[in-house]
């Protein structure tokens, strides 16, 4: 399962940029507490090519372990993705209200939380989703959903079936795919030639420099930066034409792209700073981040001060396995069904709803993504004394 080439570009060269130890798999949600604590470990590193320079995992789990109907994540939980995508749609359908033959594709649309409205604006809409869980609520708002995985295979069978779309979809889903090349090629063959190809991807240069370490795990394969990712999708025979951050995630990059006629063979072309360069510092950056968040944890822990997680994201198990935060913690409080009632990957951590759990004297913000939201949210907590831990980007108490 380690990682030999590079999933990009077949490169043989791939140097370790980040090690975090060891780490279940984050988004299986067992009912269990024993099979919880037992769950599986496997090693955490990211690692980059050092010809395309594109990051990914070390260790690749195989599919049929990651996408289970123990997979726990729907999009709709989270009120600012609500928000978020719902623009999204509104940005979308404005930039594409000139083209003719609206069908629109999303991969990887998770509960519909994006697709429903090309659907409630009239769009002929097809959803493409594997994790059976997610997929079946998309299905339940009335959309046509593929459950399984893009291939290049499955693409070409979906256009004899449905046509080329004006506008492909597919956000914080490229980082997640097995065979990159062909998810890629699969992709480019469900667009019309005039059509467009909107991606999002959490930036590579967002988690290493923003700090955003516990993003790294075994369902994100691939970690893309403007210039690894422009190099991708033109192998792929597409071009970016058009780059924007956006915040979700803890930093991410949208990306429009069209097919180019012939695809393109070619080197790395500069970028600035360069993805090597990204890297640099990081793992030392992450181990002083451990060890002052161990620290704080330590200081506010006692046999009277109830510890909490706010929210149960996947990310969590990345953080609290790295640093050994999940030995301060009690509970986790989160809002998502599937969730709760199950336990925190690898451990015996109980995940309560956020709407009825006790209230602890002291979270760690597992979540940070979200932290706006949530200190609006929770100002009565604060006012009462409660306290935050943020632990990312660098550790707070709040
Ligand atoms: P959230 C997932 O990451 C996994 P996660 C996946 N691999 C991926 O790529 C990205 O998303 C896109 C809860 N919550 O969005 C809801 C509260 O309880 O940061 C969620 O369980 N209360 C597919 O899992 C979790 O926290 C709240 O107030 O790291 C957030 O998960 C809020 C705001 C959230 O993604
Ligand atoms: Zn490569």
């Amino acid at each position: 399962m380690k990682r030999e080439q590079c999933g990009g570009c077949g490169g043989p060269d791939l140097k370790t940029v980040l090690d975090l130890g060891s780490s279940p798999l984050a988004d299986t949600f067992v009912t269990d507490r024993e099979e919880s604590a037992a769950a599986q470990r496997y090693p955490l590193t990211m690692v980059q090519c050092q010809q395309c320079f594109l990051a990914q995992i070390g260790d690749v789990i195989p599919d049929e372990l990651l996408w289970t109907e123990d997979f726990g994540y729907y999009s709709s939980t989270s009120p600012s993705l609500l928000k978020h995508f719902s623009a999204y749609a509104d940005w979308a359908i404005r930039g594409t209200s000139m083209l003719r033959g609206p069908l629109v594709v999303e991969v990887g649309c998770n509960d519909g939380i994006l697709l429903r409205h090309f659907d409630e604006a009239g769009y002929r809409t097809l959803g493409i989703e594997p994790a059976t869980g997610p997929a079946s609520v998309a299905a339940g708002l009335g959309l046509e959903i593929v459950t399984e995985g893009l291939t290049l295979a499955l693409a070409d069978k979906l256009t004899r079936q449905h046509g080329l779309a004006s506008l492909v979809l597919a956000n914080n889903v490229a980082a997640h795919v097995s065979d990159l090349p062909d998810f890629l090629a699969g992709l480019r063959a469900l667009l019309r030639p005039d059509g467009y190809l909107v991606l999002e991807v959490q930036d590579y240069e967002a988690l290493m420099l923003g700090h955003g370490f516990d993003m790294l795990y075994h369902e994100h394969r691939f970690f893309y930066d403007r210039a690894s990712l422009g190099l991708a999708l033109r192998r792929a025979g597409l071009d970016i034409i058009s780059t924007s951050k956006v915040a979700t995630q803890g930093g991410s990059l949208r990306v429009v792209a069209q097919q180019v006629p012939i695809p393109w063979r070619g080197a790395y072309q500069n970028g600035s700073p360069t993805p090597a360069q990204i890297g640099l510092g990081a793992q030392r950056r992450a181990d002083a981040i451990r060890l002052n968040l161990v620290r704080m944890l330590g200081e506010m822990a006692g046999p009277r001060t109830t510890i909490a997680a706010y929210g149960a994201p996947a990310k969590a198990t990345t953080l609290l396995h790295w640093t050994g935060a999940h030995n301060f913690i009690d509970f986790a409080a989160d809002t998502t069904p599937a969730k709760i009632g199950r336990f925190l990957p690898g451990t015996c951590i109980e995940i309560l709803d956020a709407a009825t759990c006790p209230t602890p004297d002291v979270y760690l913000v597992t979540a940070w993504n979200y932290l706006p939201d949530i200190i609006r949210r929770e100002g009565a907590f604060l006012a009462n004394g409660g306290r935050f831990i943020v632990p990312l980007p660098v550790p707070v108490v709040i």
